[in-house]
């Protein structure tokens, strides 16, 4: 690891298993003496941006819910407003974990779209959040594929046992989530913004084996044995 930490994206659909993921890898990462940071987007605090976009979400917002831009800008606005504090995180942590960044409103912007209109898509959402926005550039995608079926059954299963939580616009809707995985899988291929790396959320995850190739080292299950 160099002075500043490294930035390590978690994407995926709702219900893909990404919060489990990010539990696991972080103390993965601790048990090899990396000092990890967490964040998640958007974010649900008293930001007025968040603010925002929690209104967009769950359509109080009249016509800017149905702005693919509009809502993108929104999102982007909230990460924009958390670069100190990313920044911060960056310089005081060796891994700085992210449950959802810039590529969330590259694939679930383009979904919304026309399919010939995301590629122009996902260009403005780099431009406008890495250039004009300047936020953190991440070192590291990790996309937790799961066929988008299997992430409805679980984002079901977790409404019907968390208390008080609603469905939101996205996540009400199948056919939106089928094509974000199909643009997240896009992303993936051409590598957008960063490398990615594509992990198998139904069969499970070795965060062990990850927390050491992040690092930079073998896994100890690589290791010679010895005695
Ligand atoms: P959660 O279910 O993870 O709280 O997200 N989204 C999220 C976007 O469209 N663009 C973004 O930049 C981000 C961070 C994904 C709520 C929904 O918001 C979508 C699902």
């Amino acid at each position: 690891m160099g002075a500043v930490g490294a930035l390590v994206v978690v994407e995926g659909l709702d219900g893909a298993g990404k919060r489990t993921l990010t539990d696991a890898l972080s103390t993965a990462l601790a048990a090899r003496g990396a000092r990890v940071a967490r964040t998640a987007f958007p974010r649900y605090d008293d930001d007025v941006h968040a603010e925002l976009v929690r209104d967009a979400l769950y359509g109080r917002l009249g016509d800017l819910s149905g702005s693919v831009h509009g809502m993108t800008l929104l999102f982007a606005l909230d990460r924009r407003a958390a670069g100190p504090l990313l920044r911060a995180d960056l310089e005081a942590h060796d891994v700085v974990l992210v449950d959802r960044y810039a590529a969330s409103a590259a694939a679930y912007g383009a979904a919304r779209l026309h399919q010939d209109a995301a590629g122009e898509f996902v260009e403005w959402v780099r431009e406008l959040e890495f250039g004009r926005f300047g936020i953190p550039v991440p070192d590291h995608h990790l996309l937790l594929a799961v066929p988008h079926a299997v992430a409805a059954d679980r984002a079901a299963h977790r409404e019907r046992t968390e208390a008080g939580r609603e469905r939101d616009t996205y996540e009400s809707d199948g056919g939106l989530q089928e094509r974000t995985g199909a643009v997240y899988a896009g992303l993936a291929a051409a590598s957008w913004v960063a490398p990615w790396t594509v992990l198998d959320g139904v069969a499970g995850v070795d965060a062990d084996a990850l927390a050491a190739r992040l690092l930079g080292e073998e896994p100890v299950s690589a290791r010679p044995a010895h005695g």
